[in-house]
């Protein structure tokens, strides 16, 4: 067993390469095995099919690589940050906190790197592998075995002085080092997350059901989306914070300074009318080492519709339009649909205008729907009128 300022030194070394919180677990089998595989069971996951791959290896970090003994878990907070202009407009609000700056994932990673560089310069004989995200690991059982938070009610990993506005990665090793301990429970008989989520995504405390979860539909969810989704989805465009925003920890958050994760003013001056009308050219620039290109161009734009028309904004209507025309055909199935909710007289003609010109059966059915409620409607206001 390493002595206990070996711990002590990996911490510091975490610290002094740009993480906000690090602590050391020791890699053991999940407590939460049966609650991960229930989850699994039940279909928790939607349609994120590589949830339900490597499980073995997802409960039980210790087969990570042979030799694996510890993590160095690590998390870097992303609000509130010093310094930051509010983000006003249409667009950015609408866009998970998390995701305004730089990726998240390659910032933590080159940091693991740098941190993985520096415990082989004095541990030659140890393995090292840095995992952000991306790996089949509970990130957050391990952080907070670790000591870096507490599971909340709405699955998030949060402690006192961040709430839950933190980033997790982590550094395996083959050192066994004295782990950290844990924090006890920070949710009491809280339920306020719970209650904020506007879709049921939270059946149960510490259950998310993803099939429901805004920030699953806008990020992950590829193609057209389901009727009955559009609705749900509010004004979201990318992720969704509400059972964060709802989180009394959250509101009493210490700020921090991370200039990466703050909004660039290449994006800043994006609106919700420019998101949908970009050209790949622009989009390509705009959102170099955005984690916001997870959605891609043609996922952003749908987002973007489906918001427009959940506003019921008659501004939009002419950025729709044209969107109409020259959108791809996903874009222009969800465009129509925005149409159909927001209405109008311009709305209507755009409509039965690109009626006969769609050549794509889909969107020629969306573009019908959409008459055919905008009908209904005016039938039921002249009935009430
Ligand atoms: C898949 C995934 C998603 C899915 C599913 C989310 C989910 N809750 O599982 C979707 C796309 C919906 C999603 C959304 C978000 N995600 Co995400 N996501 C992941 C990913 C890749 C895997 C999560 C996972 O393993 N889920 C499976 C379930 C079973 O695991 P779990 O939620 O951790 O469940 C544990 C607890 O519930 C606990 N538990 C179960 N029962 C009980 C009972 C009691 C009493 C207790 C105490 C605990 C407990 O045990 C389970 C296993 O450890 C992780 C990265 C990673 N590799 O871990 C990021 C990760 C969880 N996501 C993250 C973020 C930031 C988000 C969003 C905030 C983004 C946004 N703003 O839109 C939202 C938050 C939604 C939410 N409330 O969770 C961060 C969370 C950081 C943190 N502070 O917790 C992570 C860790 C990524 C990272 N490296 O930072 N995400
Ligand atoms: S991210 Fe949004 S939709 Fe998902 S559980 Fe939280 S509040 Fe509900
Ligand atoms: S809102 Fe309440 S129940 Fe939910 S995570 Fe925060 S403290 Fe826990």
């Amino acid at each position: 067993m390493q002595s206990e300022s070996t711990a002590d030194l990996l911490r510091s070394w975490a610290l002094e390469v740009g993480f906000d919180r690090a602590g050391i677990a020791r890699l053991e089998p999940s407590s939460q095995r049966q609650a991960v595989l229930r989850w699994l069971d039940e279909g928790n996951h939607a349609a994120m099919a590589y949830m339900n791959r490597r499980t073995g290896l997802r409960v039980d970090p210790r087969e990570i690589f042979p030799g694996a003994r510890s993590a160095v878990c690590v998390a870097l907070q992303y609000s509130p940050l010093s310094g930051e202009r509010t983000v006003d407009g249409d667009l950015w609000p609408c866009v998970a906190r998390y995701a305004r700056g730089v990726d998240y994932h390659d910032l933590m990673k080159g940091r693991l790197d740098r941190l993985a560089e520096r415990v082989r310069d004095v541990f030659p004989e140890c393995s090292t592998r840095a995992y952000v995200d991306t790996g089949p690991v509970l990130e957050r059982e391990l952080a907070t075995r670790a000591g870096l938070g507490a599971f909340g009610k709405n699955t998030m990993l949060l402690n006192e002085e961040s709430g839950s506005w933190l980033l997790l990665g982590e550094l395996f090793l083959s050192l066994e080092l004295d782990p950290d301990v844990a924090i006890a429970d920070l949710c009491g008989s809280c339920t306020q997350c719970l209650e904020a989520c506007p879709t049921g995504a939270l059946p149960e405390p510490y259950r998310l059901d993803a099939n429901r979860c805004i920030s699953y539909w806008t990020i992950e969810h590829r193609g057209a989306f389901p009727q009955e989704i559009r609705h749900q989805m509010g004004g979201w465009v990318f992720g969704c914070d509400l059972c964060q925003e709802a989180c009394p920890w959250n509101g009493t958050a210490i700020e921090v300074h991370h200039p990466e994760m703050h909004l660039p003013s290449k994006r800043a001056e994006l609106d919700l009318a420019g998101l949908l009308r970009i050209d790949r050219q622009q989009y390509i620039e705009r959102f170099r080492g955005s984690p916001m290109k997870r959605a891609k161009q043609e996922g952003l734009q749908r987002n973007a519709a489906v918001a427009m028309g959940n506003s019921g904004n008659r501004r939009y209507v002419p950025a729709l339009l044209e969107a109409l025309q020259e959108g791809s055909e996903l874009v222009r199935l969800h465009v129509a649909w925005a149409l159909g909710q927001i209405g109008g007289d311009e709305a209507r003609a755009g409509l039965e205008a690109r009626q006969g010109a769609e050549s794509e059966s889909d969107v020629r059915r969306e573009i019908e729907a959409a008459l055919s409620q905008l009908e209904n409607r005016d039938e039921h206001s002249a009935e009430s009128g």
